[in-house]
């Protein structure tokens, strides 16, 4: 790798020789680094306050055994994990991810992303993330709730309020939080905001649970209004995954008038031009928790196609992968461009790789990186932090306008940024540098301890 720079080959070097073996959080660490190459050529006090070979390295990184019984009475061990990667603009903030591929690579990378996605939102939020490769498919109410009191029964040592303040993530939705909650209030006998995505009945906010989705057709309405004039009236969308963030994006796409044809989960996805009807992909995915295979077999005018990766030769005007990292490859991309995708967002963290955002970027495609594109769900976390601090609730309708603002901010955030640096449109690059700008700030600001 040659960044053409040598403080960032350096810092580069130094990233790949700690950090061996954790190819998805060098992707990330690659990525931004790239695209800092004009900020740090612009403002010298970077390099010389030793702001990226602090900003790559985590605060603190907590690797815990989780230990639970089965409904067979079996001990069963898992691995927690908590990465508290940069607390400069406010405490730790970030999801948990329960899944089996769930490693310190995975771990690190979405906690790293989170620093600049946080900073985007415009709201005092540091950056962290955490999960365990417990796989919650398959697993009864109990083992669940056993699973997520053991791992709090650990995490509670390390989060608070105002020091971490964790969420969901794949795996971890409404139900896992409240178990969560639960058993951090035992622990410590405090009613605190300790985590975000709560209940409505106990200190939740309005409009989370949708938040990621709608926030990304927000990003993506404004997207396309202020680089083609277009709306997403009439369009053909395509959406990967059929989980919190997957759901709420479809919901908000028919809303602005978009056919949403095709959805997936891991085993295959279902094409459906008449239209997806969301309220049958609801009952099996949030009420049932069964396959989207289903949806096939209650609806007459969809197929069902083995194999979730297909999904992307399903032709549309508006892509938005939100299912998982590395989902989109180059050869992929380059089928979507051949079919006339015109827009691309990431619901997901990293769902595109390197290759099939350079196809994107190179064939003129509006691409909104997933940084700037999904912050609605911590933005509306920072929300119910809030509403947590003031102990107090705004209505829906509050919570979503100031959700859409938010959106529309990170938008030209990202978009005047790339103008800045001399890469007009190339909303990656202007969103790591626009997230990065406010951090480095900081960090400069709080200065060094030695
Ligand atoms: P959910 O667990 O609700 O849904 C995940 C969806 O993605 C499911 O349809 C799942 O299928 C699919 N999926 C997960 N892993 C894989 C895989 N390895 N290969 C193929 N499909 C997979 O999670 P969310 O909707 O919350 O999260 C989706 C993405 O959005 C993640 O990248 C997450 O980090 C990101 N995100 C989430 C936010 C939130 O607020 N929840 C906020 C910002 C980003 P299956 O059921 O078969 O596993
Ligand atoms: O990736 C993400 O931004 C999330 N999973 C949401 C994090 C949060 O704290 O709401």
């Amino acid at each position: 790798m040659n960044f053409q720079n040598d403080y960032l080959n350096r810092v580069y070097e130094e990233v790949c020789r700690r950090n061996a073996g954790e190819p998805e959080f060098l992707q990330a660490v690659r990525e931004v680094l790239e695209s800092l190459k004009p900020v740090v050529e612009k403002d010298p006090s970077i390099e010389k306050n030793g702001v990226l070979e602090r900003i790559v390295e985590p605060e603190r990184f907590i690797q815990f055994r989780v230990s639970w019984v089965d409904d067979k009475g079996q001990v069963q061990v898992n691995r927690g994990y908590r990465v508290q990667f940069n607390s400069a603009i406010g405490p730790y903030k970030g999801g948990l991810r329960f899944h089996p591929s769930v490693n310190a690579s995975v771990i690190k990378f979405l906690g790293f992303e989170q620093v600049f996605k946080n900073s985007l939102t415009g709201l005092p939020m540091g950056g962290g993330k955490g999960g365990s490769d417990f796989d919650p498919k398959g697993k009864s109410d109990m083992e669940i709730m056993r699973f997520c009191q053991s791992f709090m029964t650990e995490l509670a040592k390390h989060i608070g309020a105002d020091t971490d303040v964790p969420a969901g993530d794949i795996g971890v939705g409404a139900r896992e939080i409240g178990y969560l909650f639960g058993q951090y209030k035992r622990l410590r006998n405090e009613f605190t905001g300790v985590l975000t995505g709560k209940g409505l009945t106990y200190g939740g906010s309005l409009v989370r649970k949708e938040a990621t989705g709608y926030g990304l057709l927000y990003f993506t309405s404004e997207m396309l209004k202020n680089m083609k004039q277009e709306s997403l009236q009439g369009k053909r969308v395509v959406i990967s995954g059929s989980g919190n963030v997957a759901i709420y994006a479809a919901q908000k796409a028919q809303e602005l008038g978009a056919t949403v044809v095709a959805m997936s989960d891991s085993n295959g996805y279902i094409i459906d031009e008449a239209g997806i009807q969301l309220a049958v992909v609801q009952q099996i995915k949030e009420v049932e928790r069964a396959r989207i295979k289903e949806y096939a077999q209650r609806v007459p005018s969809a197929q069902y196609v083995e194999g979730c990766r297909g999904i992307w030769s399903v032709k549309c005007d508006v892509a938005l992968p939100c299912a998982t990292q590395n989902e989109l490859n180059g050869q992929e991309a380059q089928q979507l461009v051949d079919n006339g995708v015109m827009a691309v967002a990431e619901g997901a963290n990293m769902p595109c790789t390197p290759e099939a955002v350079e196809i994107f970027l190179k064939n003129g495609i509006f691409f909104g990186p997933a940084k700037a594109a999904n912050a609605g769900g911590v933005a509306t976390s920072g929300l119910e932090m809030s509403q947590n601090s003031m102990r107090y609730s705004w209505t829906a309708q509050e919570v979503d306008e100031k959700l859409k603002g938010i959106m529309v901010n990170i938008f030209h955030s990202a978009y005047n940024a790339s103008k800045e640096y001399g890469a007009p449109g190339n909303l990656v690059l202007g969103a790591n540098a626009a997230g990065f700008a406010k951090v480095a700030q900081s960090m400069i600001a709080q200065g060094v301890a030695y």
